[in-house]
């Protein structure tokens, strides 16, 4: 039987971690609210509504409904400036080796992101056609840690949970994958990310032998 894989996107793919940083940044600032490299960790694998909503609180400031909307859509008109200028250069180190790797042993593989510019972001960085399935922030509702990304993302692929695989930077993602009873690889701190099943800095740590173990049993 073989595996299928699902892949975060922001934090395992590519690092846009910087450019939300930047322009949650700028507004915060705006607003006459601090916003540091802690506080933008906290946010990595949250909505952009919830990201506001902290940001605010972090703040203790409160908006009327109709700013907040503005605060979200100039938040993404900035941040998405950054990612009109993306190219391939951004693909992190042997992301796309992996993926190849995988899509020769025909190995399914998805997305699953939170973010509802991941569509955006593949296409600038010429990796849409890796994916079989793509699910993102304007398929679910329900932000990780609940596994609804994840669960959307086999069932499109057809393959039962437990015999997936997901990648994930975001202790939040790394529940939501355990939440789905699949097997969690965190991609980032092994301290921070210790609820995964196995941890790795980046992708230059795995070896083609271990993914494809790992798609084999
Ligand atoms: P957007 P992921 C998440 O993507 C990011 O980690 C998080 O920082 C961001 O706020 C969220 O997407 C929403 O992104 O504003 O582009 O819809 O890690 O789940 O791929
Ligand atoms: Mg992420």
């Amino acid at each position: 039987k073989t595996k299928a894989f699902i892949f975060d996107l922001d934090g395992v793919i590519v690092d846009t971690a910087k450019f939300h940083f930047q322009a949650w940044k700028r507004l915060a600032n705006g607003l006459g609210i601090d916003f540091d490299h802690e506080q933008n960790e906290q946010l990595k694998g949250v909505s952009r509504v919830n990201s506001l909503k902290k940001i605010l609180d972090w703040g203790n400031t409160s908006v009327s409904e109709e700013e907040f909307i503005q605060l979200m859509d100039k938040k993404n008109e900035d941040y998405l400036t950054y990612v009109d200028a993306m190219d391939e250069s951004e693909i992190l180190p042997q992301v796309k080796e992996k993926l190849q790797l995988l899509k020769d042993n025909n190995i399914p593989i998805a997305l699953g992101s939170a973010s509802k510019n991941a569509r955006r972001i593949l296409d600038k960085i010429n990796l849409t056609p890796f994916f079989d399935e793509i699910v993102d922030g304007t398929n679910v509702t329900k932000a990780k840690p609940d596994p609804e990304v994840f669960l959307v993302g086999a069932e499109k692929l057809g393959a039962q949970p437990e015999y997936c695989v997901v990648f994930e930077d975001s202790i939040a993602g790394i529940q939501a994958a355990n939440n789905a009873q699949m097997t969690s690889i965190g991609i980032g701190q092994k301290n921070v990310l210790n609820q995964a099943d196995h941890t790795f800095q980046d992708f230059t740590e795995i070896s083609d032998e271990f993914l494809i173990k790992l798609a084999r049993i």
